[in-house]
């Protein structure tokens, strides 16, 4: 626990970020993971164009690529790939699951990488190996057994390539079902399915070049410095040309202050930095539909102004008049809208909303980015499209320099879509893979996380086969998903390292250990690549270069391929072909999805090619065939307010967010540098007017406790208070340790993702012994 770690302290960051701190940073993760001799030549040719892409996020690279093109995270997730430790069969040996359970995910992590296929065996408590083979066989076994086959769901995470992605939904869906549960559905599933209702495609309009035509940006809910190091070296070239940045975020976030580039000598001598955000406007949590609906009603009694004066329009009337539909009621709905709820929903005063407003008509090429902030609240959806109708007032998509930025998580969650990782198909994307590969593709709309577990609770899934990631701790109310978790009679996870996912598993359990993106791939006696395609629908070519962990590794596309043979055979589909020669199974991804003609020749040229994004060049694949402007009312009948008529203003909103040191539900070490937070993860955030008025100090420990309308209890004990700055009633503290407090059933309209920044918590004083860390 925390409090036994001397090394705990809160140190206000005061540096800008990056810099020296983040040089710093990698040097010690380079030493401490022993991988400084061969594996910096790992380090050099990552997103280069023909070298690997890098598995920290999913910004996008420039072609131009120089060889410091690679940030602190990014380099912190290849040395944790290339870490020289193993998880091998007398690893497994020595130690039961049980006592594997008693360590904490920091600890797990720790271990290194996985060596060997292993099964899970009851009687001695013990994973113990087994062969790639029997594996297989015992995976047919139980997907030929189950009576119907949506009876097993198939996670996928976002790392894996296109590849081995397009041929798991084959698989699975020649099987007969689309439970595709994917770590979208708590990432950026509200981007996904509301952009569609007003632009026509799910995807972001802009690409790396509109960044440097943007005059104005704003960036809601987002945290670069930590999760997206490379977005601001091109932040800072924006500062430097004088563009306006607004962070619209409750928390002031340092690392949106000021960066100091790790490639300007000068900066770095002086620790002067560029400043980045020009304005800081702190909504509440959740509180951005009611900021943005407020925005987009001030532009439009400016507007009014204009016209009454006689002035230019500050509509771009040409936009709206040849590409949308449903302004007029979107007016009229933004007319009727009083002032007083937008205020107090969005905790902003009507002056601070009136000021981003102005920021907004100021500028002439506005990119609006977004990230969970914005994402994992119940409202996500209906914001998205709020942002969306904002940014279509001024014609801001679709043209230089401006349009809508979702930057996204894992570095191939966007491909893994495309690719159809999706519980909820269209037919016509189902149409054309059943036509190529001759079969009769199941219709129903699949399963997501959240409907996954519940089908896991109540014996509707009874197997659960993990294509990587970590699903015992990325998704919510961690004690129910865990004992929906044991229920499974068959789990599966393939993947690179130990986690807690392998630790909470079915009756039967395989752990299948996979090569990382960084290592070389040979099939077929051929070095093969996989491709993956950013946020800014970049698609390119990966190629491993480092030794395979351990010579029992196999690939995720032959593991999916020998999965596939051994439990539909291969008189359809010649998997075993296709896990010997990726670019088949390409050729097979052209036939199938849109935009990826030439696909293996495209892929050839440096930097790859961008997949066409219609509503970028201005047309709207919407049932109107127009951009559509969406209305929304502000809803007052939340989970928060029903707390807070419930049990009164101690009910205070908690937001469960990312440290710099962690990888999602990877936690590399302790800090969170930017934040002031060392050696330690249990803290919590909160504004110094709510100690006061509960009577609490800094430094003092609290247990968190769910306010919902169940009878659970909720709770996350020993958090210490760390004053913040960060609106009155809202709290911040770190996932995964937190998701025991998000409730199952507590989701996203429409989206169904888990709301996990916006929870309704009330605090107790800890009986934990404070410590002095304050
Ligand atoms: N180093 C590192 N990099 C990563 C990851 C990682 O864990 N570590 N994870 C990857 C993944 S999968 C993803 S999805 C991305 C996530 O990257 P981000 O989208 O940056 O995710 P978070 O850190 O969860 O939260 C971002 C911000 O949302 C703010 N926020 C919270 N509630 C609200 C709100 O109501 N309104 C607004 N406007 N802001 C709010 C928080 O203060 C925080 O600054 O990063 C990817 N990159
Ligand atoms: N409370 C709360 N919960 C959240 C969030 C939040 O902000 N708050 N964020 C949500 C978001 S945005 C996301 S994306 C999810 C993340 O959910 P996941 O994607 O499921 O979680 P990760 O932690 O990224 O997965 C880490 C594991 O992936 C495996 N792995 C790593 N690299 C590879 C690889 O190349 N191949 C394979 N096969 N396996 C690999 C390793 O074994 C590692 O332990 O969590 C979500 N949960
Ligand atoms: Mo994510």
């Amino acid at each position: 626990m925390d409090t036994l770690n001397k090394k705990a302290r809160i140190v206000p960051y005061h540096h800008p970020a990056a810099g020296w701190g983040a040089l710093k940073a990698v040097a010690v993760n380079l030493i401490k993971e022993k991988v400084a001799g061969g594996n910096y030549r790992t380090l050099l040719r990552q997103n280069q164009p023909d070298g690997f892409d890098c598995p920290g996020c999913a910004w996008p690279d420039r072609q131009h690529a120089s060889t410091f093109e690679f940030c602190e995270n990014g380099v912190k997730a290849v040395a944790a790939e290339a870490t020289t430790k193993r998880v091998t069969p007398e690893f497994f040996a020595r130690h039961t699951v049980a006592e594997l359970m008693a360590q904490s995910d920091y600890e797990l992590e720790q271990h290194g990488r996985l060596t060997d296929p292993m099964v899970y065996d009851a009687a001695s408590d013990r994973y113990v190996p087994i062969a790639w083979e029997g594996a297989f066989e015992l995976i047919a076994r139980h997907l030929k057994g189950l009576e119907d086959p949506g009876q097993a769901a198939f996670y996928t995470s976002g790392r894996t390539g296109n590849e081995a992605a397009f041929l798991y939904q084959l698989m699975v869906r020649m099987y007969g079902t689309n439970n595709f549960p994917d770590c979208s559905n708590m990432c950026h599933e509200a981007t996904s399915r509301g952009l569609p209702g007003t632009v026509g495609i799910g995807k972001g309009t802009v690409t790396l070049d509109d960044f440097e035509h943007a005059d104005t940006l704003l960036i809601f809910g987002q945290n670069p410095a930590t999760n997206h190091p490379r977005m601001m070296g091109e932040l800072r070239e924006c500062a430097r040309r004088g563009a306006a940045i607004v962070s619209i975020n409750p928390l002031r976030e340092r690392g949106l202050e000021r960066f100091a580039d790790p490639q300007s000598p000068l900066e770095m001598l002086t620790m002067s930095g560029t400043r980045i955000a020009t304005t800081f406007v702190q909504p509440r949590v959740g509180g951005d539909f009611a900021l943005i609906k407020g925005v987009a009603k001030r532009v439009l009694e400016l507007d009014d102004a204009a016209r009454a004066a006689g002035a230019e329009r500050v509509l771009d009337m040409d936009f709206i008049l040849a590409h949308t539909a449903g302004f007029e009621a979107f007016a009229a709905d933004l007319r009727a809208q009083a002032w007083a709820p937008l205020e107090r929903e969005s905790g902003l005063s009507r002056e601070a909303i009136e000021n981003l407003a102005a920021i907004y008509v100021a500028g002439k090429r506005v990119i609006a980015t977004w990230g969970m902030g914005l994402t994992q609240h119940k409202n996500s959806v209906a914001a998205i499209q709020m942002l969306s109708n904002l940014m279509m007032m001024r014609g801001n998509i679709g043209r230089e320099g401006a349009g809508l930025c979702p930057v996204r998580g894992h570095s191939n969650v966007q491909g893994n879509r495309t690719v159809g990782i999706e519980d909820k198909p269209t037919p016509a994307f189902l149409d054309r893979l059943g036509r190529v590969f001759d079969f009769d593709p199941p219709r129903a709309h699949g399963y997501d996380v959240v409907e996954t577990i519940e089908a896991m609770e109540d014996g509707r899934v009874k197997v659960l086969i993990g294509l990587g990631g970590n699903f015992a701790m990325a998704t919510p109310d961690t004690p129910r998903t865990w004992e929906a978790l044991r229920r499974c009679a068959l789990s599966v996870h393939i993947t690179t390292k130990l986690n807690r996912s392998h630790l909470v598993h079915g009756r039967e359990a395989l752990i299948l250990p996979t090569l990382g993106r960084t290592e070389i791939d040979i099939r077929g006696g051929v070095a093969q690549g996989v491709t993956v395609e950013d946020s800014m629908s970049m698609v390119h070519v990966s190629y491993g270069m480092n030794k395979p962990a351990s010579p029992n590794l196999m690939s995720e596309t032959a593991i999916v391929a020998r999965m596939a043979h051994a439990t539909l055979g291969s008189a359809k589909v010649d998997w075993l072909y296709y896990a010997d020669d990726y670019a088949s199974i390409r050729d097979a991804i052209e036939a199938v999805c849109e935009g990826f003609e030439n696909y293996n020749r495209r892929i050839a040229q440096p930097g790859g090619f961008h997949l066409r994004v219609a509503s970028r060049e201005r047309e709207w694949k919407t049932t109107s065939g127009k951009a559509n402007f969406i209305v929304a009312r502000i809803e007052t009948d939340t989970p928060i307010n029903w707390a807070r008529q419930r049990h009164g203003d101690d009910v205070m909103v908690l937001m469960t967010t990312r440290s710099h040191d962690q990888y999602n539900t990877t936690i590399y070490a302790l800090d969170d540098r930017y934040r002031g937070v060392f050696g330690q993860r249990r803290v919590l955030f909160i504004n110094p007017a709510d100690l006061a008025r509960m009577g609490l100090r800094a430094g003092e420990r609290v247990d968190i406790f769910t306010v919902w309308d169940d009878e659970v209890e909720r709770r996350a004990d020993g958090f210490l208070l760390v004053e913040y700055d960060i609106p009155p009633g809202c709290l911040g503290a770190y996932y995964p340790e937190t998701n025991p407090l998000v409730p199952l059933d507590s989701v996203g309209d429409v989206s169904n993702t888990p709301t996990s920044k916006s929870i309704p918590v009330i605090l107790r004083r800890s009986r934990v012994a404070a410590t002095g860390a304050a």
